[in-house]
């Protein structure tokens, strides 16, 4: 592989510097399995301190300047207030997550559910975070529907797709100009027969039923073992449907292990499609999220390890000889074609990722510079007492 030319290290870096990853609130937060949550010293006890968390991993990073929030895990009496502090701490909020799957009323179903009063409860929460990005001024809210059915039979297929498309027209309908709603897809869990947006066609479809405004979000564990994400994301490019990403890894089902440790090369494959459809500037309008539980690791730290995952499988894309692939290509020569992208993904992009990041006054290496900083220590003091945040679950 010969080293890239100065006009490709230019191109490169200048793109780096670009990238914009939102983090999650969540994944600063206690979460775990339906077997055991584990308690961590030093987790936040309330949004501003996930907030204060996520400004960390930015400070450090110098690519993570958003955090997403979760209705009503991060429920506060005055967004406009929390939107001014995580302004004073150098970062923005973020998507707006609606929780329609954590209410008793929802166990047959949320926007979906037989019954007419259960589905206008969970359409007026989407109403009311709606209501918080107008406060907030966040760009984005993000659906998540966790409706399905477990046995065949339990309820009328077609018919949750009717109840599902009215309560996204009327969601949608609310939206500001400058607003979107993203629509994100999982095969099962909860539901373990039928979910009701279980794929990227069934997403797309209810997208393209509503309009420009209406995305789709791509979360990396939500697929069938073995599906070929990065030809989604090609797909969905393609067709101008593709809102945001998920980011997270898996070995088995729904992880939300740090993105990039089960399987780097595929989120380089993910970040070459982007890459190729001209898709990673923040001028492009997709949003890079991470989502992620760390049930067992400290959460700070592998959020900034996460954030270099992504920095580093983009930086790889961001190498590979578009040209001599083309040719190679077009002359179908197979394994030319294959090698110009392994020549991309088997260089070691560290050095000149360290090197970004002194350009950009920051510490060379993020997470050293983390257990330097005696944030954790600071944290773990000050936390001591109180009710740590979680997930409710
Ligand atoms: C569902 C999901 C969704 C979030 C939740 C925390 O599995 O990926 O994006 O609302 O995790
Ligand atoms: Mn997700």
């Amino acid at each position: 592989m010969t080293q890239p030319d100065a006009q490709t290290l230019q191109r490169v870096t200048s793109a780096l510097r670009a990238q914009r990853i939102e983090t999650p609130s969540w994944a600063y937060a206690n979460s775990g399995t339906r077997f055991k949550v584990f308690p961590q010293e030093g987790v936040p006890r309330n949004p501003y301190e996930k907030v204060a968390d996520a400004a960390v991993v930015h400070r450090l990073t110098g690519v993570a300047p958003t955090v997403a929030l979760h209705i009503p895990w991060d429920l506060v009496d005055d967004y406009a207030d929390l939107a001014a502090y995580a302004g004073d701490q150098g970062v923005r909020l973020g998507a707006i997550n609606a929780n329609v799957f954590q209410d008793n009323d929802y166990k047959l179903g949320s926007v979906t559910n037989p019954d007419p009063g259960v589905r206008r409860k969970a359409i007026d929460h989407l109403l009311e975070c709606v209501d918080i990005m107008d406060r907030t001024g966040s760009r984005d809210l993000k659906l998540w529907f966790s409706d399905g059915i477990n046995y065949p039979g339990q309820d009328d297929i077609r018919a949750r797709q009717d109840r599902l498309a009215t309560a996204l027209r009327e969601t949608y309908d609310r939206l500001g100009d400058d607003q979107r709603l993203l629509l994100e897809y999982k095969l099962f869990e909860p539901a373990f027969y039928a979910t009701d947006v279980p794929d990227w066609g069934t997403a797309y479809a209810h997208c393209l039923e509503l309009g420009p405004k209406a995305q789709v979000v791509i979360d990396t564990g939500h697929h069938a073992p073995g599906t070929n994400i990065e030809f989604i994301v090609a797909f969905l490019l393609r067709a101008g449907k593709l809102g945001a990403f998920d980011f997270n890894s898996r070995f088995y089902a729904d992880d939300d292990l740090m993105v990039g440790s089960a399987d780097p090369f595929q989120l380089f494959r993910i970040m070459h499609e982007i890459v190729r459809g001209d898709a990673l500037a923040p001028e492009a309008g997709i949003a890079f999220m991470l989502d992620q539980c760390h049930n067992i690791e400290p959460k700070i730290p592998a959020i900034i390890r996460s954030v270099l995952n992504v920095q580093e499988a983009t930086a790889k894309a961001l190498l590979v000889d578009s040209d001599a692939l083309a040719a190679a290509q077009r002359a179908g020569d197979v394994l030319g074609a294959n090698a110009v992208l392994m020549d991309a993904y088997n260089t070691d992009v560290r050095p000149l990722l360290a090197e970004l990041r002194t350009d950009l006054g920051l510490d060379p290496d993020p997470m050293a510079a983390y257990a330097r900083s005696g944030y954790f220590e600071r944290i773990r003091a000050e936390r001591a007492d109180g009710q740590q945040a979680g997930w409710g679950a």
